[in-house]
């Protein structure tokens, strides 16, 4: 599958199909954009782990789904429950290798592109090479056959939950990164772990409201780029919304996360953008 290029790029963005377009309304705002044709499937929040075999085998079942259905398959986010650095995929467990073969599988079929979450930001190059995907953009303008979308993951919308932007901050920060990396590997998932148990603590203090994406956010982003549609997952609250910007109908598209391990969750889906517009598919619905 070909993916054609928008506007004029620069050679390193073109190689990969994203390209700077102006903001439509604000000139000074550019946003890559990434043209896509045929039926673009969406998922976000699958947070696989060890841990979680359930989920893996429909993860894994959907790749292949996608691969006979799709032209193009995008992962904004949470793909992984942690990602601790591409050095990973030199010698992966079992489980990691199943979920990278199927990934390679898909990605040898149709394009795909991975995005940051706030869980395995830290995907890089290598593990893209190793499946055959590409890296998104943190924020993209999609060029869908049923119309242009903007695609993040969403955590960055949750500007009210201010001690997560600034944990955001710090572990976004270069040099950070770089002095995370440089410690061994079993170090790197400890610290992981020791994250993952303290975000759980924190949310307990925290109001759900806060958690979850602020519409102020949401509208200037829009506007910002002269945008009618985002879609986004982090929140673990699928939905559709609709409100006015401007004058302007607007739609907020929010991904589902998967959880098939919990005891009674079923929790999973996907988003299709195609020519007839946007729908959201439930994992228990789509036997
Ligand atoms: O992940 P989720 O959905 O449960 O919760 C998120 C926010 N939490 C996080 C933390 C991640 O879950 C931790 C896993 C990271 C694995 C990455 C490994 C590689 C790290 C390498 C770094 C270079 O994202 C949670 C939000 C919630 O979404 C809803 O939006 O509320 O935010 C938090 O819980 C963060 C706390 O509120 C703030 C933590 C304070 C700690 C500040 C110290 C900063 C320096 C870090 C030093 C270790
Ligand atoms: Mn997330």
């Amino acid at each position: 599958m070909t993916v054609p290029l928008a506007g004029s790029p620069g050679a390193a963005a073109s190689a990969a199909g994203v390209t700077h377009d102006a903001g439509l309304h604000d000139p000074a705002q550019t946003l890559p954009t990434l043209r896509l044709d045929g039926a673009i499937w969406l998922a976000s929040d699958l947070h696989l782990s060890a841990g979680m075999p359930a989920t893996r085998e429909a993860f894994l079942a959907f790749l292949e789904l996608a691969a006979d259905n799709a032209t193009a398959l995008l992962l904004p986010g949470d793909l992984f429950d942690a990602w601790v650095g591409d050095d990973v995929v030199d010698a992966p467990p079992p489980w990691l290798a199943d979920v990278l073969d199927g990934l390679a599988r898909c990605g040898k079929r149709i394009a795909l592109w991975i995005g940051h979450g706030n869980r395995d930001f830290l995907m890089g190059e290598k593990l893209a090479r190793r499946i055959g995907a590409q890296l998104l953009p943190e924020i993209v303008r999609i060029q869908a056959p049923g119309g242009a979308f903007l695609l993040c993951h969403g955590d960055e919308l949750c500007t009210e939950d201010v001690a997560y932007q600034d944990f955001r901050k710090q572990v976004r920060d270069a040099a950070w990164q770089a002095a995370f990396l440089a410690r061994p590997l079993a170090e790197r998932e400890a610290i992981a772990d020791g994250m993952r148990r303290d975000s759980q603590q924190e949310q307990q203090g925290k109001a759900p409201e806060i958690m979850d994406v602020s519409q102020s956010a949401v509208e200037a982003l829009l506007q910002r780029h002269g945008a009618t549609r985002l879609i986004h997952g982090h929140t673990h609250r699928p939905d559709r919304h609709v409100f006015m910007v401007a004058g302007r109908r607007c739609e907020r598209w929010v991904l589902p996360d998967w959880d098939l391990d919990t005891r009674g969750a079923t929790r999973g889906g996907w988003l299709i953008a195609d020519e007839d517009g946007l729908a959201l598919n439930d994992i228990e619905l789509a036997d």
